[in-house]
């Protein structure tokens, strides 16, 4: 499909999505279905939980309510996108964490660099009584908080020179996500940060506006980011998760059962999301590296100079005696 039929089905579709349907979840062929938006393909662990989900509740609901989902970004961008689930237009969005960094702040905390230890730490918080807290700190932003999903660990990768060292980092024109939380983390790090769309990303890397990203290893694949910035640096900066939210004016249309049925769909989406991600990354580890792609780790000491540099950014964003609060028994969890 080229760029030009797609942005003209992307238009057709959110027309289509919006004209005459204040209220969302449509209704066809007798099935109420939800709509939900990803930015990322088809094939994409985090569309596949999704989908997996609506073939859950189209089973336990006999075809009465369904999920579609809106995957390779056709719908748009992730944060503009959370504008419309709040205002109930849009049912579902899968996002970054850091997508909600402006409209709920306890759940920045799990966007900090360098916070997690490792996967099987951030799992337990996610699974735990904080996990729940900050899906449940979202409903007053008309937020239905469902899933945490797996999103790896984040590291940069860059066009031409390796980062070794923190010096590495002194102006790198580099694409952030759009947060002012990254913004901020990159320009501790001495890099001269770009915040833009993820769909840009590519071209941008193409046509030099920016010489570096971040992102982690499925979706460097999947965008092929690799084909232009074959560097990829271990600097391991953020694990950020990915997280399923709905508009809780969508949610409350439900009734008390398929509000339970969406749950459940929701909690079993998680592991079924964990075993495709853990067999992705491996998978496109392998892939990535026989297309060439140069991995580097950093030495300890310099992970530890980025973990310094960074400190900041939790007295800017985290300073609350709630989100302090969070990050002690963040780091109390074993
Ligand atoms: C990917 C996330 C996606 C973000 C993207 C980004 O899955 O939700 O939009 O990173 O960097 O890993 O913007």
């Amino acid at each position: 499909m080229t760029r030009g039929t797609r942005i003209l089905i992307g238009m057709v579709t959110i027309l289509a999505l919006l004209a005459g349907n204040a209220g969302a979840i449509d209704t066809t062929d007798g099935m109420r279905t939800l709509r939900s938006a990803d930015v990322h393909p088809d094939d994409y662990p985090t569309v596949q939980a999704v989908q997996f989900m609506n073939q859950q509740i189209q089973k336990t609901s006999g075809r009465k309510l369904g999920i579609r989902v809106f995957s390779s970004g056709l719908l748009g961008d992730e944060g503009p996108l959370l504008q419309l689930v709040q205002s109930g237009e849009l049912d579902m969005n899968r996002v970054s964490i850091q997508a909600l960094d402006s409209i709920a702040p306890l759940s920045r905390v799990f966007s900090l660099p360098y916070l997690f230890r490792d996967t099987e730490h951030l799992h337990k918080v996610l699974d735990g009584p904080i996990g729940q807290e900050v899906l449940d700190s979202l409903a007053s932003k008309g937020l239905i908080g469902l899933a945490y999903y797996d999103a790896g660990i984040r590291s940069i990768y860059t066009v031409k020179k390796p980062i070794l060292k923190l010096e590495d980092m002194k102006d790198l024109n580099i694409r952030v996500q759009p947060s002012e939380m990254s913004l901020m983390v990159f320009d501790l790090l001495g890099a001269r940060p770009v915040r833009l769309p993820f769909a840009q990303t590519a071209r941008a890397l193409n046509n030099d506006l920016v010489e570096a990203a971040e992102n982690n290893l499925p979706s460097y694949s999947s965008t092929e980011h690799y084909k232009y910035a074959p560097i990829f640096s271990l600097t391991r900066h953020t694990m950020s998760p990915e997280v399923l939210v709905m508009s809780k004016i969508s949610w409350d249309k439900l009734s008390q059962s398929e509000q339970v049925m969406l749950r459940k769909a929701a909690r079993e989406s998680v592991a079924v999301m964990r075993d495709m991600w853990q067999q992705r990354e491996e998978r496109v580890e392998a892939t990535l590296k026989l297309a060439g792609v140069k991995f580097n780790e950093l030495p300890k000491e310099q992970i530890a100079r980025f973990t310094a540099a960074v400190q900041p950014v939790y007295a800017r964003y985290a300073s609350d005696p709630q989100q302090q609060n969070l990050i002690k028994r963040i780091r109390a969890i074993k």
